[in-house]
């Protein structure tokens, strides 16, 4: 059984809901208030969140926090979803730290900056995630484009549910997305256990 401190407005939160969802693993979620301050944040998300954020998933009395890591550590767990072998568990790694750097960044910035403090951010800084992003959507179009179903061929891996974490938001991050895109986001909607990170039971949005 493994328990996820999550918040419905975080997609680093929804790609591990997503994964344990898709996976079939039994679990509790637990809606953190990302509102409140830090400290003020309740036990024991409060002493076992390292950093102080979501997503922590926490299995056999063990923490587990930062969404790549813990998808890492479901991948291994599963044997499944990229963690059937060596080689694809590498290749899984490098969308990962891809997606750390860039979607992972830049999509979540834009969507923030405009759908909740557009003062957080230094004049320039959004246009340059915009530029980032259409970098980095471009690159997963062109990735896409032999007509895959998923990022590592005809199953979805932990590389395509990391990187689909804030993409089921465009209206809010003020972005569109290219065709093959489109078409293998519909492919992830069309799993099992997909819905909507709104949709999630147990969520809170603000
Ligand atoms: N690198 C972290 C980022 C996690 C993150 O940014 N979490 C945000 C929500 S999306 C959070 O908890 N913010 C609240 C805070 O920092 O107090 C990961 O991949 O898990």
């Amino acid at each position: 059984m493994f328990t996820l401190y999550g918040s419905a407005e975080s997609g680093h939160s929804f790609k591990v809901r997503l994964t344990l969802e898709v996976a079939a693993l039994p679990y509790e979620y637990r809606e953190v208030d990302l509102r409140l301050a830090r400290d003020a944040r309740a036990e024991p998300f409060r002493s076992l969140a390292r950093y102080g954020e979501v997503p922590l998933l926490v299995h056999a009395g063990q923490p587990y926090v930062q969404s790549n890591a813990i998808l890492l550590f479901l991948a291994g767990h599963t044997q499944a979803f990229g963690g059937e072998t060596p080689e694809r568990l590498a290749r899984c790694r490098e969308w990962l730290f891809w997606e750390a750097n860039r979607i992972g960044t830049s999509l979540p910035h834009l969507r923030f900056g405009q759908r909740f403090d557009p003062q957080a951010y230094p004049a320039g800084v959004l246009e340059w995630m915009r530029s980032r992003f259409d970098a980095d959507i471009a690159r997963l179009n062109e990735e896409l484009s032999d007509g895959r179903a998923f990022l590592l061929g005809d199953t979805p891996t932990i590389a395509d549910f990391s990187i689909c974490g804030y993409m089921f938001w465009p209206e809010q991050a003020h972005v569109g997305y290219p065709a093959y895109v489109m078409a293998w986001l519909e492919r992830i909607r069309a799993l099992p256990g997909w819905r909507h990170p709104y949709d999630m039971p147990g969520v809170v949005p603000f």
